[in-house]
């Protein structure tokens, strides 16, 4: 059988998962960061949402240089997110609830202040193999790449003599995945947390593990094309799974500026890689001249041949989508793709967010507080983030870019990490009921009236719609393991596509503006999910309406 067929799309299909950015979601003892005990506290909210899996963040020890993806040590629990005993607590209360839990693997590089990397510095050869380092000039970095969080890749060690590889920040070092005790030890981390009761895994950045044999200047790009889903990453990551022994367990890779073809690869379960991929080019969608750093409204069509194009390929091929509108990485979606000008087109605009993507193929991730309509949180003024990503760009578009300080900061506010990283509203007491202390970031400002406690009974809010959703998405075949296809759009503004199971039909059609548009000229059907009570069902789609037709 393979991940196309129905029995393995059935299973997948029937699934939902939901991303715990840990430091932001719940905060037991009043330290003003998020932790373990605080995810066990939440578990039957979560439970009553419907998920069968909790991806968390990272959690382990960690300077937090980069909010726990700068890992230190991969087998221990940082204090300030709990022990040992409330991990095991966690899982133990999570499984009577019926929900697994995926952690999430930071394996393309280590925190400088890893044992690993502390070994490097000393002078250790064994542990200097377990990274990339290069002899040289220490005026000339080894090729002109750069980091992802910007500046150059290369990053001279004066301890070491050597320059070393950080495709993300200067405090996170590439590991040589070349080298098979690098290997094996990694394997070794991922035995262990399956020891612990884990039900699956996230793996970060993982397409970008495979290094090439020699560097090389980029006079094209950045040089990304020399390490993206290089040479032999099917081979490491078949490796890694094979002897962490999870290839049953639900496995999600993050793709970084990855093809369709690559995916196909990882997901196809005849090659025992992952169950399924994260890809961003639906994140495009709002660039300008191909830079993220800009302040634009998604280009629809675009976002719809994005679409249409990881649904189909992937499908016939045999692949497995993860299906998301955010992570830890993005703004918030319903200021980004919907309106949160007022609460009601807000509402109507966060619901219509998942009637699109809820009933595509594939596994659905639901990022926190997403599933309440949170919008971007409104900051003010720049020292209100902490993201070294976001800072550094700050900087590099005034300094760089000659942008003005004002035209920095919008950009900023509209689409930094930190948007999506402020602390979950779970009600409209201080700090939103997140913490009792002072939050490490600050809440967002329409807390007072957008909260889980607001939401959780009320028929008509954002959560209970996510709600009704995952149990449609349980409930209905068609939508776990049918066919996909896109449809052409009544409109620019329009994204449809069609779901098929045997006699089973349905059409989705989703309004991406605040105007009437065309609907798609069908006959019959009766409604199998809406964000509007009375849709315009028939020759118009109402603003921001996301509406499913089923024919049986
Ligand atoms: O993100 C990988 C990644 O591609 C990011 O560079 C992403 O493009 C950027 O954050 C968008 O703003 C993963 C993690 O999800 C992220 O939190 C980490 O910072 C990064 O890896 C390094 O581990």
């Amino acid at each position: 059988m393979t991940i196309g067929s129905n029995l393995r799309a059935h299973e997948l299909g029937s699934k939902v998962a939901y991303e715990i950015y840990i430091r932001s979601f719940n905060d037991s003892n009043g330290d003003g960061v998020g932790d373990l005990p605080g995810i066990t506290a939440r578990l039957d909210y979560l439970a009553d949402l419907g998920v069968d899996y909790l991806w968390i963040t990272p959690f382990f020890v960690s300077p937090l240089k980069d909010g726990g993806y700068d890992v230190a040590d991969y087998c221990n629990i940082d204090p300030v997110f709990g022990t040992m005993e409330d991990f095991e607590e966690l899982v133990r209360e999570a499984d009577k609830r019926g929900i697994g839990l995926m952690l999430d693997m930071v394996f393309n590089h280590t925190s400088d202040q890893h044992e690993w990397f502390q070994k490097a510095l000393a002078g250790d050869p064994k542990y200097q193999a377990y990274f990339l380092l290069q002899d040289g000039d220490p005026s000339k970095p080894p090729t002109n790449w750069d980091s992802k969080f910007g500046g150059n890749a290369w990053q001279w060690s004066p301890e070491m003599g050597k320059w070393y590889l950080h495709l993300y920040d200067v405090s996170q070092p590439d590991l040589d995945w070349r080298n098979p005790e690098v290997r094996e030890e990694l394997a070794g981390v991922l035995r262990f947390w399956r020891e612990k009761g884990v039900k699956g895994f996230r793996f970060d950045v993982v397409n970008n593990i495979s290094k090439p044999e020699t560097f090389e200047d980029d006079f094209e790009g950045d040089g990304r094309r020399f390490y993206t889903d290089g040479e032999h990453v099917d081979e490491y990551l078949r490796e890694l799974v094979a002897r962490g022994g999870i290839d049953d367990l639900m496995t999600v890779g993050e793709m970084s500026s990855t093809t369709i073809e690559h995916c196909i690869e990882y997901t196809k379960p005849e090659n025992h890689e992952l169950a399924m991929a994260f890809s961003f080019h639906h994140f495009r969608v709002d660039n300008v001249n191909g830079n993220r750093w800009a302040k634009a409204k998604a280009n629809v069509p675009m976002l719809r041949d994005t679409f249409a194009g990881w649904q189909e390929r992937m499908t016939e091929a045999g692949g497995w989508n993860a299906v998301f509108w955010t992570c830890h990485d993005q703004p918030r979606p319903a200021t980004r793709f919907g309106d949160d000008s007022t609460p009601e087109l807000l509402n109507r605009s966060a619901k219509m967010l998942p009637v699109c993507t809820f009933l595509m193929r594939g596994t659905p991730y639901i990022y926190q507080g997403e599933e309440l309509g949170m919008t971007n949180p409104g900051f003010t003024s720049i020292d209100q983030y902490r993201d070294v990503e976001s800072i550094n760009y700050y900087h590099i578009m005034q300094d760089v870019e000659g942008k003005s300080e004002k035209e920095a900061f919008d950009i900023i506010a509209y689409k930094s990490r930190d948007n999506g990283r402020t602390p979950v509203q779970w009600d409209d007491s201080e700090n939103a009921g997140f913490s009792t202390g002072e939050p490490w970031i600050g809440v967002g400002n329409n807390y007072s009236w957008l909260n889980a406690a607001a939401e959780v009974d009320d028929p008509n809010s954002v959560f209970t719609f996510y709600k009704n959703l995952i149990a449609l998405r349980k409930a209905e075949e068609v939508i776990q393991a049918g066919d996909v296809k896109f449809l052409e759009s009544p409109a620019p503004q329009v994204i449809a596509y069609e779901r098929t199971l045997d006699d089973t039909r349905v059409v989705v059609q989703c309004n991406f503006s605040g105007e009437e548009q065309p609907a798609l000229a069908l006959e019959g059907g009766e409604i199998l999910v809406s964000n509007y009570e009375e849709p315009g069902n028939g020759s118009v789609l109402r603003p921001w309406e996301g509406t499913a037709l089923v024919w049986r």
